[in-house]
């Protein structure tokens, strides 16, 4: 087998200037066609730590090209082979991950404890789908005629493109690209351009670790006509595509009119429901690391809390007093709990949504407004905000912000407390908190997400379990654990009859 041939990338800095990311196709590290850049800045500080290429439709038709080139052969090397490769870069991975905690928070903004919490998450992934090169699982099943075999094998798809956002911008590329291609596809790699660098360092090290050109292609773009003519490309077979509901419907629209295999994972309104006889503690706790950790920006992330009235007053006591001890900061720093949002869009939109909060008539407890003060300067910081007395109509408990804002909605029972969670078009995940596990268990059968926790927070979902949701949550996909193959594998049906005639199934019933 080839390996990977690394042609230097241009330009790599190292004197802290802003580091120029490029393209990789083909096995080479190159600029966009047309030679088009733009700025990332550190969402902490708003320091340009790099500049990307702004692909254009011509550097999409080469990624695609080579891609189709090289999945003739990739094909064809076995599984396990294919796999030994993400061994490697496993182990690579590991050996630098506090670096590339440091690159991912100055890139986007999340605290560093929780930046190295999403490198391991990625490590976990291409362990876990390296494990699958020796697996594959198909099936047999009885023939129902004599002499006959029945079986059903894996066969990879095609070309896949792989588009991801900026708030994981690690953990969900290897959610996509080693299922992908350990399954036999090769990929054209588009991250989110507001945090570009993990994308490169990922495909570098997988390059490292052996992968032969062309297998994986990275193409950076902000245009929306560039990932819609990825989507729409006739040499793309399969899209997986994490991000907005919005942009989530187009893609699944335009794949789903050219017959493509589409797996879209949009947005979520995650509810926390707190029963009377909850541990009110280890609820509060869950809550704010929910609804305030990664700034709120996880599509996991608590958005509201639907608390049963008897102990409203007591839960919302203890959570403004717990989030007024969070620390604001840059993530680097030592303590800060709570980063800033990717950049000003961001912080506006969550303004606005505070305004329509408070024109909608709910209670603002904590926050509202951005946070400012020495060290602040220069970044797009947000308070941890709750607004309570929110009712389930409200704009502020039905859209996703995206941001640290919390909506807190009473209920007078579980009845209710679950047709409130429900009355979202979102179901990715939930959470209740009870002692009574009659009550949980009803919450396990009626509540309509893809991800449930009973006594734990709506974020953490671990590598190996389905990762989903409901409704307009996705398109009924689910990625990681075994599942996570599926998208990226055709099922073929294999019938092989040794009887040496013509046996005719359903009819020839009396050959047995
Ligand atoms: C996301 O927010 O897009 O369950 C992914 C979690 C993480 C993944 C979040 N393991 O919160």
């Amino acid at each position: 087998m080839q390996t990977g041939v690394t042609t230097a990338e241009p330009r790599r800095r190292t004197d802290g200037g802003p580091e120029e990311v490029a393209n990789y196709i083909d096995g080479r590290w190159q600029a966009a066609v047309r030679g088009g850049r733009l700025e990332h800045r550190d969402p902490a500080t708003g320091r340009v730590v790099a500049t990307v290429p702004e692909s254009t439709v011509e550097d999409i038709e080469a990624a695609v090209a080579s891609a189709r080139r090289a999945f003739a052969t990739w094909r064809l090397v076995p599984a396990p082979r294919r796999a030994e490769i993400f061994y490697r870069a496993a182990e690579i991975l590991t050996r630098r991950k506090e670096e590339l905690a440091r690159r991912m928070t100055e890139d986007m903004g999340k605290v560093l404890e929780e930046s190295r919490g999403e490198v391991q998450e990625g490590i976990d992934m291409v362990y876990y789908m390296a494990g699958e090169g020796r697996r594959l699982l198909g099936e047999t099943m009885p023939a129902e005629l004599p002499n006959k075999f029945a079986m059903v094998v894996r066969d990879p798809i095609g070309v896949v493109a792989a588009i991801t956002p900026w708030n994981f911008p690690f953990s969900i590329p290897t959610w996509k690209l080693c299922p992908a291609l350990i399954a036999g596809n090769t990929a054209v790699f588009k991250p989110s351009s507001d945090a570009p660098r993990l994308a490169r360092d990922f495909v570098a090290i997988l390059t490292e670790a052996g992968l032969p050109p062309g297998v994986l292609n990275l193409v950076y773009s902000a245009a929306p006509a560039v990932g819609d003519a990825l989507v729409r490309h006739p040499g793309v077979d399969v899209i997986s595509f994490t991000g907005s509901t919005a942009v989530g419907k187009q893609v699944a629209a335009a794949a789903g009119s050219l017959m493509k295999r589409v797996s879209v994972e949009l947005g979520g309104k995650n509810a926390v429901i707190v029963l009377a006889d909850a541990d009110l503690d280890l609820a509060v706790e869950a809550i704010v690391w929910g609804a305030f950790g990664t700034t709120g920006q996880r599509c996991t992330a608590t958005s509201r809390v639907i608390v049963q009235r008897s102990v409203q007053a007591a839960l919302e006591e203890r959570l403004v007093a717990r989030t007024r001890t969070l620390r604001i900061g840059n993530g680097l720093e030592e303590g800060v709990q709570v980063g800033p949002v990717i950049h000003r869009a961001a912080l506006e939109k969550i303004e606005r949504y505070v305004e329509v909060g408070l024109a909608e008539g709910a209670r603002l407890l904590v926050g509202g407004r951005r946070a400012e003060g020495p060290g602040l300067e220069g970044g797009h910081y947000y308070e941890p905000t709750i607004f309570t007395d929110v009712t389930p109509g409200m704009r502020i408990a039905q859209e996703e912000i995206f941001g640290p804002v919390l909506a807190i909605l009473p209920v007078e029972d579980l009845d209710e407390a679950i047709e409130v969670m429900n009355g979202v078009p979102y179901g990715l995940s939930g959470s209740i908190f009870t002692r009574n596990v009659n009550d949980a268990f009803r919450a396990i059968r009626d509540v309509s997400v893809g991800i449930l926790y009973v006594n734990a927070g709506t974020t953490g979902a671990e590598i190996q379990t389905p990762f989903g949701g409901t409704r307009q949550t996705g398109n009924g996909h689910r990625e990681a654990g075994t599942a996570g193959i599926d998208v990226f594998t055709e099922r073929k049906a294999v019938y092989v009859d040794y009887s040496g005639r013509l046996q005719r199934a359903q009819i020839d019933l009396d050959l047995a």
